[in-house]
């Protein structure tokens, strides 16, 4: 009997594993991993910087303070950090019109004309997020730093990016390991206000909910080489797509060179591929177009994953509906 009720528990959790199931749950889904806290990374910029991560340690506090549905609380950003900002944002200006994917240049253009993205001020989560739920329903929520794969992709599949709001030290403003909110707005704010693109991020994040420490693990393979780092072709030449490449300079230049390994996108192998997360990258997966990368990526989620249900998200509820796959 004993067995027997074993087994109906085992059953019980592999049907039924916990994840969010409707937005507000994500105020439990905020762990940090902490490779990359400068308290805990000696070779962190700002290790020995006791101001810097002073700094880090408020800002987080205001992450780890946030419950879903607050407004995201303004950071008056220093005149330093204001100054990291237009590096990395004239950067981005001179280099885009030559190596950033359509989609990418056209949102740009309109969060300029918006008078969100100028080279004077870093942007505040709270605008940006109401200038993406205008376009494609994404919001924001602050992060307090680089959270774990599961807890981060959950929050796609409600269209809700978690964002960190701290600014990357200032003696490196070319790149940084770590996500930081240059990379946030710079990297991944235009993408997520493009239909197609918000998309791709949200089935990526259905997919996750409920799958197994493998599947994650694979899913999150996928998004550092696809959303962090994908590159596509616009009339033959290589673009980028990828938040980690449009928001560092020194990458950006190197994935588009001939240094590095371009390979075509293709999930199965895309998923396995380990990937480095201290420097830049020496691979980089080439996708059709992002239609084509969904639709590939669907057909390897359809066939790949081992939960023995379906899920699909109601916009009007905010919940995630689970289906009995037959
Ligand atoms: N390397 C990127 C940058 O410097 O902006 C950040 C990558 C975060 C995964
Ligand atoms: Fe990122």
């Amino acid at each position: 009997l004993a067995s027997v009720a074993l087994l109906a528990d085992t059953h019980v959790s592999i049907k039924d594993p916990w994840f969010p199931r409707h937005a507000s749950e994500l105020d439990n889904c905020n762990h940090l991993m902490t490779k990359y806290e400068p308290e805990l990374d000696m070779n962190h910029p700002g290790f020995a910087d006791k101001v810097y991560r002073e700094r880090r340690k408020m800002i987080a506090d205001i992450a780890f303070a946030f419950k879903h549905g607050d407004p995201i609380p303004t950071i008056e950003y220093s005149p330093a950090e204001t100054a990291t900002w237009r590096v990395v944002f004239n950067n981005t200006v001179d280099l885009l019109p030559k190596y950033a994917c359509a989609e990418y240049r056209r949102v740009f253009g309109m969060l300029q004309e918006a008078n969100i993205f100028t080279p004077d001020r870093i942007p505040q989560l709270e605008e940006m997020s109401s200038f993406l739920n205008r376009h494609t329903g994404f919001r924001l929520r602050p992060a307090a730093g680089l959270l774990t794969a599961r807890d981060f992709l959950a929050s796609l599949a409600f269209r809700i990016f978690q964002s960190t709001q701290y600014v990357r030290h200032t003696s490196s403003p070319h790149h940084t390991p770590e996500p930081d909110c240059i990379h946030e707005m710079i990297g991944h704010m235009p993408l997520l206000a493009d239909p197609k693109f918000a998309q791709f991020s949200q089935e990526i994040g259905l997919a996750s909910l409920g799958a197994s420490d493998a599947e994650i693990e694979k899913l999150s393979t996928v998004y550092w080489f696809t959303v962090e780092f994908g590159l596509c072709k616009e009339k033959g030449n290589l673009k980028a797509y990828g938040a980690g490449l449009l928001s560092s300079t020194r990458e950006l230049l190197h994935a588009v060179s001939d240094k590095p390994e371009h390979r075509p996108f293709e999930p199965a192998l895309t998923a396995i591929q380990p990937y480095q997360d201290q420097e830049v990258q020496p691979i980089y997966y080439v996708a059709e177009s992002f239609e084509d990368a969904k639709d590939k990526f669907r057909r390897w989620v359809s066939t790949g994953m081992s939960r023995p249900f379906e899920v699909r998200f109601n916009p009007h509820t905010q919940r995630i509906e689970v289906l009995d796959s037959v």
